[in-house]
């Protein structure tokens, strides 16, 4: 083993998918542990050519005393697609063994999802669910002084040959003051085209299909405005002026969003960054949709999901077709281009929901559409019942997955309605009939051309950003198209 170095955390990316996305989460982690008082090293694998030549040159030099692992994605989430990366951390904690014997947390939101479930399949000590700043410096300072980790706010454990957990760590006071200089984010924007800031976590909506409360909590948490505000300007003053929501959702809850604009507004921050956000479709009105263009944003990614009213009864959203109309027309009156993101397939969808969507959709006339198809089965959501209900889930004709035996929902796992025949993706593109606007889903045939918007390993939108392009993957996506 190499020599141990004074105490030190080291913290490691291990999210290489491309276009490359700045790991913010390790950072926001990384940054409190600095304000802590606790020495951090950073081994960043989306950026090195060799990730196991960097492991071995990182470790040569010391053995730090905690490793912490950033789990973003544990699969891509798109059908037929379907790429699991828990088997890879799997391999990498082995390939780390080799080289250090400090012990080893996991977190990250995909990881908060399946939380136990991962520290169990790749073998380590800890594992946090949720919040990963405070959770952190207290299991550093633990094993460094107590091994009281019952006291650490989301930490899984290991003990007497059991996995043991506490609350996820969803702190309601969310102060996080961050410089954004612990990671190289100026690289991260040339290779991804985009550099992401976070206004809150937590979502109180209850969308059937979605994961978000499992991992961020469903109360949301806001951050102070100014906090955000210092945060955005720390990035221009690095050129860093395009950029990226992390909340679910931006307008939930709607004052917190016209807060945060109001105080981009007052630093007149909206003249230097542009950004783009994830919004719910509602709430979203006129007065908004100025505060936010005149803040800076310049797009809009609506989970639209439907604009069949039972679809969106099924999925369990607030929003009806009109509000989606309401929303492409404000968008569009206040100058930000505006994608609708729609969810086909889901449990009841027909050949007929799905047409009333897509002729609704090309109707209100958005800059384009997702029509991702193969909703991801989350444990702990309401897809669970939905698909419960229909019968075994061995047995059930829409779930569709690549690997054998007993069906888990750890793996991925997805559902496309029955009632869309043997070729939903045909039928789906049939009712598309060629409209540019919209991003179709990809045939299940293995050999099938890929034409939906999955940004993993899109080299299509890696090769647009190493030549400038910049800005949401959809928009980048949709100029292309545009020629
Ligand atoms: C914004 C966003 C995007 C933006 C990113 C923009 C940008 N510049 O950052 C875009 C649109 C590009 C995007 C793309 C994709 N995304 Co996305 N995205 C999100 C979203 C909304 C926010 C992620 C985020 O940055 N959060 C803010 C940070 C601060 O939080 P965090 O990462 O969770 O970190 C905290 C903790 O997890 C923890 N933590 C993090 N690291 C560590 C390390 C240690 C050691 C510890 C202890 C703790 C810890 O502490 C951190 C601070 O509290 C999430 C959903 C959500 N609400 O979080 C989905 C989400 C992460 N995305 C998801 C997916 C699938 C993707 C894609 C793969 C989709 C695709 N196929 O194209 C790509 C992957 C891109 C890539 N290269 O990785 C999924 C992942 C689910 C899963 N099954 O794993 C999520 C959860 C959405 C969902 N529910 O389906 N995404």
């Amino acid at each position: 083993m190499p020599l141990r170095y004074p105490p030190m955390l080291t913290l490691i990316n291990t999210n290489r998918m491309v276009p490359a996305i700045a790991p913010i989460g390790l950072e926001y982690v990384a940054e409190a542990a600095v304000r802590a008082g606790i020495e951090v090293s950073i081994l960043d694998l989306a950026l090195c050519e060799q990730p196991e030549a960097a492991l071995s040159e990182h470790f040569a030099g010391g053995n730090p005393s905690l490793i912490g692992l950033s789990f973003r994605n544990v699969d891509d989430c798109f059908w037929p697609s379907a790429q699991w990366f828990v088997p890879g951390l799997a391999q990498l904690v082995q390939d780390i063994r080799r080289l250090s014997d400090a012990p080893i947390v996991v977190g990250g939101v995909g990881f908060s999802v399946f939380a136990q479930r991962i520290v169990e399949y790749a073998d380590v000590e800890f594992g946090v669910r949720g919040d990963g700043e405070g959770a952190t410096v207290g299991l550093y300072r633990q094993l460094q002084n107590g091994r009281d980790f019952e006291k650490i706010p989301g930490l899984i454990w290991r003990h007497n040959g059991q996995i043991r957990s506490g609350e996820p760590a969803w702190p309601a006071d969310l102060s996080l003051p961050v410089r954004r200089n612990m990671i190289d984010n100026a690289t991260y924007f040339a290779r991804g085209g985009q550099c992401g800031f976070e206004t809150k976590r937590g979502c109180n909506r209850q969308c059937l299909y979605c994961a978000d409360p499992l991992s961020k909590g469903s109360v949301p948490r806001s951050r102070k405005p100014v906090e955000i505000a210092d945060e955005i300007e720390s990035l221009l003053n690095r050129g860093i002026d395009v950029l990226h929501t992390c909340d679910a959702e931006f307008n939930i809850p709607r004052s917190h969003a016209m807060a945060v604009c109001e105080e981009l507004n007052r630093r007149s921050l909206g003249t230097r960054a542009r950004w783009y956000a994830y919004l719910a479709v509602t709430p979203f009105d006129a007065e908004m949709a100025a505060a936010m263009r005149k803040a800076g944003c310049v797009g809009i990614n609506f989970t639209g999901d439907s604009a069949s009213a039972r679809m969106l009864r099924t999925y369990r959203q607030p929003h009806r077709s009109e509000d989606l109309a309401n929303a492409v027309h404000l968008c569009r009156e206040n100058g930000m281009k505006v994608m609708i993101d729609l969810l086909l397939g889901g449990p009841g969808e027909t050949p007929q929901t799905a047409a009333e969507t897509i002729d609704f959709i090309k109707k209100i006339d958005p800059d384009c559409a997702g029509t991702s198809m193969g909703i991801r089965v989350y444990p702990g959501t309401g897809m669970v019942d939905a698909v419960k209900a229909e019968g075994p889930f061995e047995t059930n004709p829409g779930l569709r997955r690549k690997y054998t035996g007993e069906v888990d929902f750890f793996q991925p796992t997805f559902y496309i309605s029955p009632g869309l025949g043997p070729e939903p993706a045909r039928l789906v593109k049939d009712l598309i009939d060629g409209d540019q606007r919209f991003f179709e889903p990809t045939a299940e045939q293995p050999d099938a051309e890929a034409t939906d918007h999955n940004y993993n390993d899109n080299t299509e939108l890696a090769d647009a950003i190493a030549a400038g392009a910049r800005g949401a993957y959809w928009d980048i996506l949709r100029q292309l198209r545009a020629g």
